[in-house]
């Protein structure tokens, strides 16, 4: 299935942030769900994605909120999706406590959420492949989750380390992985990489209606 026309956001508006799935709104509507390491840049992407600076906060003390935020977003193909911020992942500071309850709360929301068609996950490009973000993709393959990996500030390296550093994640992947998951780079900065997400999730919504 091929998305002929490039796909371009007309809104998108917070709706409502809940401690837990079951408090989040009718799943009536493909949704699509960013997830990553604290400080990842998974704000500053919604932001840009959507052309709205001020829609998911940019947070100075990360790890702080816990909640499923929910974003919804009206298109130029008429298919209105949610667009879900969900809490990082992988920041020190945070106690045991409150990171079994994050792992509960995510493992719940990911693998129970009916209407979750892709799981965009975001790595930062300046690093190299992180074990954190290489264990949590692979939990994502246990469970079935269909995913993209999103390989964000592009802006802030020297040419030739963006690829480098995708290519080695890419390959600490194959280890356990037969196929390469779709992905992407980025930058919020420069807007990197925002019609070829935008496209990718244009084309998965007209698949969620043609099986309808
Ligand atoms: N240069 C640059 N800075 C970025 C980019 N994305 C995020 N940042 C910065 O990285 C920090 C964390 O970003 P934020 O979106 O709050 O990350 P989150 O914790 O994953 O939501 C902020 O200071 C952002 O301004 C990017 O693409 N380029
Ligand atoms: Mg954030």
């Amino acid at each position: 299935m091929v998305y002929c026309t490039p796909m371009k956001i007309k809104d998108a508006k917070y709706i409502i942030s809940s401690a837990e799935y079951t408090q989040a709104p009718k799943a009536d509507r493909p949704e699509y769900a960013f997830i990553g390491r604290s400080n990842v840049g998974k704000s500053s992407l919604i932001n840009m994605l959507t052309n709205k600076k001020g829609l998911a906060k940019i947070s100075s003390s990360p790890g702080k909120t816990q909640l499923i935020n929910h974003f919804e977003v009206s298109s130029n193909d008429k298919i209105p999706w949610y667009l879900v911020d969900l809490p990082g992942y992988g920041y020190a500071k945070v106690s045991q406590k409150s990171r079994n309850r994050w792992e509960q709360m995510i493992e719940n929301y990911i693998r129970k959420r009916e209407n979750l068609v892709c799981l965009f996950v975001l790595v930062d490009s300046r690093h190299e492949p992180q074990k954190v973000d290489l264990e949590f993709i692979n939990d994502l393959g246990k469970w079935e989750i269909p995913f993209a990996v999103i390989f964000t500030k592009s802006d802030k390296n020297k040419p030739g380390a963006t690829l480098r550093n995708v290519k080695a994640f890419i390959a600490a992947l194959k280890e356990n992985w037969e196929e390469t998951p779709p992905f992407f780079v980025t930058s919020a900065l420069t807007s990197e990489g925002q019609q070829l997400v935008l496209d990718y999730i244009g084309d998965l919504n007209l698949g969620t209606r043609n099986k309808n």
